[in-house]
């Protein structure tokens, strides 16, 4: 198959694209290495050496015989580039990373905000539109996120692949019916995500666009078997206060003796899959497209649900590492339940790495190994929700002795 990777010199996107490419698919990776640029202005760097793009491909090329081609294109901006890639290369499948994905990012400041909603919510429109304009017939396969769904608003009930049943009295009697899942975004860049459900559902209604949503959880783990073939193809690692994800966090900290850095109480119950699933988890959804005038279908592409502080604990068992519960710099419950329906990928054959299988991997191949690169100064996580959060939090927290009574307080006024 034709494949075009948008994002596919990002976290996600990279391994992606070697994994896709390695099955032998023509793939194409479209790119504004905005992601990078990022990293200037924060003046931070992925714990991992990142090659330039050109070294990356050259170096795959020269190790497997397999040619990516690259295409530099704000996919948000560009539009008649975007039309001109497609009636290039009329891809089969089209996977869509291209998004701004921090959420502490997102909430920084009046520009963050206002970028990450222009950014992704015209990369997503701007795509739809360019396939009907250039009348491209390929399947969209878009990263979405659990974040969407606020993580579980019916107790211990399994959050459904994207369409909620609902049952309506009428006048008539009672109807059933299926319905996009409600949203409830926690942070500007998830509010994208939610918007983003809605344009492709339109799309796939209006024009018959196929689309496959993937609500996944929160990816950890560096390294797939392609990426480790040599450093120069190495997958980037975010350790940093915006864009470093929390199990990655704790890894990174746990490795140079720094407080693992749980927010709150740490009762905030995530879902999570490892970054060799998500590079599977792709490749079986553009296996397996929708048929044309269905709506988008949804995989919440997930593997394992844990707690925050769960997490912590574990990796202070492994590590010998110390933790923190720090005031929560974001505007989120402080305890949820979480359970979630990831049937569709199970039953397509996807065979989970465990936190228990890659942690030690982890720790011993990435972050033991790149420890000198880490600058302790970029990992505070300091972007608020609300304006001087940190700074209210930090009142009570003087009087407070000791680190259980904190994070009780915090609890309480986190609480949404
Ligand atoms: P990333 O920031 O590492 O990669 C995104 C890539 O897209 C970057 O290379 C960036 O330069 C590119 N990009 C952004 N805007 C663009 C534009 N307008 N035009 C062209 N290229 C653009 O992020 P990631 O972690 O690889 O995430 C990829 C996707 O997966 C995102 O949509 C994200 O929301 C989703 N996702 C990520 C996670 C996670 O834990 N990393 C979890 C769930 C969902
Ligand atoms: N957290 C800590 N300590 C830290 C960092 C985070 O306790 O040092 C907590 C946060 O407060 C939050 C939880 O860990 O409660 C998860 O935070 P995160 O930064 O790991 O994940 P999140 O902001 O939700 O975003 C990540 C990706 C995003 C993706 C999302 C999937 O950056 O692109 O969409 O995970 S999900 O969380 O399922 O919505």
């Amino acid at each position: 198959m034709k494949i075009l990777v948008l994002g596919g010199d990002g976290f996600c996107g990279w391994p992606t694209s070697l994994h896709l490419s390695d099955k032998g698919h023509d793939v194409v990776i479209v790119d504004n290495l905005s992601r990078r640029q990022i990293d200037v202005l924060l003046e931070v760097q992925s714990l991992t050496p990142i090659a330039s793009v050109t070294e990356r491909l050259m170096t795959w090329r020269e190790l497997t015989g397999k040619k990516i081609d690259f295409e530099f294109l704000d996919v948000a901006k560009d539009y008649s580039g975007l039309l001109t890639i497609l009636k290039k290369h009329q891809p089969d499948a089209i996977v869509h990373f291209a998004e701004q994905r921090a959420a502490p990012y997102s909430m920084k400041s009046s520009m963050t905000k206002r970028y990450t909603v222009n950014n992704n919510v015209n990369a997503t429109h701007n795509l739809l539109c360019a396939l009907v304009e250039s009348g491209t017939d390929a399947h969209v396969v878009h990263l979405g996120t659990m974040g969407v769904y606020g993580y579980g608003w019916f107790g211990s009930a399994p959050i459904p692949e994207g369409y909620l049943s609902i049952k309506v009295d009428t006048p008539e009697g009672e109807i059933a019916r299926e319905v996009l899942h409600p949203a409830n975004p926690g942070s500007v860049y998830h509010m994208t995500k939610t918007l983003d459900q809605l344009i492709l559902a339109f799309y796939a209604k209006n024009d018959g666009i196929r689309v496959t949503d993937l609500h996944q959880g929160i990816v950890w783990g560096t390294q797939t078997s392609q990426t480790s073939l040599d450093e120069k193809l190495i997958n980037r690692f975010d350790y940093d206060g915006d864009y470093g994800t929390v199990l990655n966090r704790f890894l990174m900290q746990a490795a140079i003796k720094y407080p693992l850095t749980v927010h709150g109480s740490g009762g905030q119950t995530r879902a999570f899959i490892h970054i060799r699933d998500t590079v599977r988890c792709i490749e079986l959804a553009i296996a397996h497209p929708p048929r044309r005038g269905e709506r988008p279908v949804i995989f919440n592409q997930v593997t394992e649900i844990f707690q925050v502080k769960e997490l912590a604990n574990l990796i202070a068992k492994v590590t010998g590492a110390k933790i923190e519960h720090l005031p929560n710099p974001r505007f989120e419950a402080a305890e949820n339940q979480l359970a979630v329906d990831n049937n569709h990928f199970l039953n397509l054959g996807l065979n989970p790495t465990t936190l228990s299988q890659g942690l030690l991997a982890e720790v011993r191949d990435i972050t033991n190994k790149y420890a000198h690169r880490i600058d302790r100064s970029k990992i505070p996580a300091k972007s608020e929700w609300r304006q001087g959060q940190l700074h209210n939090l930090a009142k009570p927290r003087a009087k407070k002795a000791n680190s259980h009574n904190k994070a009780k307080k915090l609890s309480t006024t986190t609480k949404l």
